[in-house]
Order: C-alpha cells, then structure tokens, then sequence
C-alpha cells in the first residue's frame, strides 16, 4: 500500500472573520484543528497542535503514536494557556490519520467535533463519532439526527484539546483499501452540507483530493459559509511507497512557536505559503553546481595571475 495523492485547503468562509483552523497534510500523517477561544487564542491552540502533531509525525504509527502525539499536542496547549493569561480558556479539535503504508492501516485519533470520513465503492462514510452536546443528545435517542442538524447548540463541544491538563483521544483503525478516499474536515463543512453532498462532490472532481478540496469549499460557502471551512484529502493506492531520499544531516531551525501578534503580523504570517523541507533542500546549486562554480573560481584566479604578471614583467 501506499498513499497516492493528498490535498489540503482552509477558508475564512462568509460569515467569520479570522480563520482558527489549522490542517496538516505531510503524508504519512494528515490532521485538522479547530480553535476556539477568546481574542485569537483559538488560532493560537489550533496551530500549537499542529506543530505539535508535525513534529512527532514522521516518528510514530499506529493507534499509540496518533495519542500521544496528540497528548503531547494537549499538554503544549494547556501549558501555554497557563503561562499566558491572553490565552486562557483556549482549546482546539484535532482529528489526526496517521497512515502505516507496511501494514497497510490507518490509525485516527479524535478530540472534539472535526471529523474523519472514508469514501470507499462510492459510499461515504462518517468514521469518527462527535464529541459534542448533540451528538450525546442523538445517541440517547433525545435527539434525532435532522434535528441535531438544525440545533443551535450544534458546536457546542464535549471533549478538546488543551482545556484541560490531561484529554481522553477516541482511536481507530482503518484497515486501507487501494482506492480508499479519506477526508478530514472541520465543522465548517457537514454543517453546511449533507453527507450526500458531500459525496456527490467528491465523485464530481473524480475523486482527485485537489479538486475535490476547492469544490468542497466551494460549495460549503455556496451554502452560506457560516464558519471556517478546512478539509484534508487523501488517498490509498496500489504499490509500494517510494523510497524515501536520506535526509541531510542538518535540519533547519524549528519554526518559532505562534505567538499572539497584532494582526498584520499574524496575517503576514499566516498568508506566507509554508516551504516544504524537500523544496528547501532542492535550492541551490547541489553539488555538481559546486564543483563547476570552484573550476570557474580556480580558472579566473590563475587568469587574475598571468594578467598580473604580464602587467608587472611588462
Ligand atoms: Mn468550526
């Protein structure tokens, strides 16, 4: 097995002023947060929580990697809340995949109402159960589902990230499928569109993350784009996985943690696009260039020196 395209994309959306998402989409692992708290605090634990679940990526799996990498996650947040007063009372969702390519399976761990779906032989389905006042309000039989849709209450949240000193992550595994479609996505969608319209996008851009990530956007907004909207696509396929390249030795300096900035800063921040570290280590000459640039170098200092001479012996 191994993961074939993935996509992520966030938006503002028509009725919200600041985006408090935040996504990953780092194949093996693909995560969406949802902040939530006063002032930008809500952004600030969104994006902790995704640098958090960045940083312990590449070196964990399965269902015990995705918890404690968003334990870890809850535990930066939490700190962060105490340490800065602005920033109390902050929290996030998070839901997290985290794809094994050797057993095949994906593991997914959830804090919050950001969901996981799987699109597979045209059937979409919900894989991660709300940790929500409605949700609860469903599952005993208070609610229906159609009116849990409807319910003001609708976000209010049971369960988050980095309100607490400690959290409880729901966990599951998925064993993958090639062709298997998996989505994440912040409330900012299914409250704006069905289950079936979200499907019907989905086999509309052919099941291409890319494609299907804008027009999910797209449509969601169409509907009013109450909130924010973020979605992360991403799909199993036949093969192997590529060998992966050895990495440098050096590795550049850890981004700075977010701070609470005035607003340009934040937003100059947030709008620059992030360079991927196989970009960074594609700039520059390489070593060929190096070699080519010391022959030229070496070649005009020895021109430099029969000029000289011929000068001076002249
Ligand atoms: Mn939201």
């Amino acid at each position: 097995m191994r993961i074939g395209r993935a996509a992520g994309v966030t938006d503002t959306g028509r009725r919200r002023l600041r985006n408090e998402d935040a996504f990953i989409c780092e194949p093996p692992l693909f995560a969406v947060a949802d902040g939530m708290g006063g002032a930008r605090a809500g952004e600030v634990a969104a994006r902790l929580a995704a640098a958090a679940l960045e940083e312990a990526g590449t070196q964990t799996r399965g269902e015990q990697g995705v918890t404690a990498m968003i334990v870890e996650a809850n535990r930066r947040i939490w700190e962060r809340a105490l340490a800065d007063p602005a920033t109390a009372g902050m929290g996030t969702t998070v839901t997290a995949a985290l794809v094994d390519t050797d057993s095949g399976t994906v593991a997914i761990g959830h804090v919050g109402d950001s969901r996981a779906y799987l699109l597979r032989d045209g059937a979409l389905e919900q894989l991660t159960t709300d940790h929500s006042l409605v949700a609860e309000l469903v599952s005993s039989g208070v609610l229906t589902p159609e009116e849990a849709e409807r319910h003001p209450q609708r976000s209010a949240i049971t369960r988050a990230l980095g309100t607490e000193p400690t959290v409880e992550v729901e966990v599951l595994t998925i064993a993958g499928q090639p062709g298997d479609l998996f989505l994440l996505c912040s409330d900012g969608l299914p409250t704006m569109l069905s289950d079936g319209k979200v499907a019907a996008a989905l086999e509309a851009a052919e099941r291409d993350p890319a494609t299907a990530g804008e027009a999910l956007v797209v449509a969601a907004n169409a509907q009013g784009g109450e909130d924010n909207i973020t979605v992360v696509l991403f799909e199993l396929a036949e093969g192997e996985s590529p060998a992966v390249e050895p990495m440098p030795a050096e590795r550049p300096p850890p981004e700075p943690e977010p701070e609470l900035a005035p607003d340009s800063e934040l937003e100059a921040e947030m709008l620059e696009p992030e360079a991927s570290e196989a970009s960074l280590s594609r700039h520059g000459a390489g070593p060929g260039g190096r070699a080519a640039a010391l022959v030229f170098i070496l070649a005009s200092l020895v021109i430099g020196a029969l000029v000289l001479y011929w000068g001076i012996t002249r």
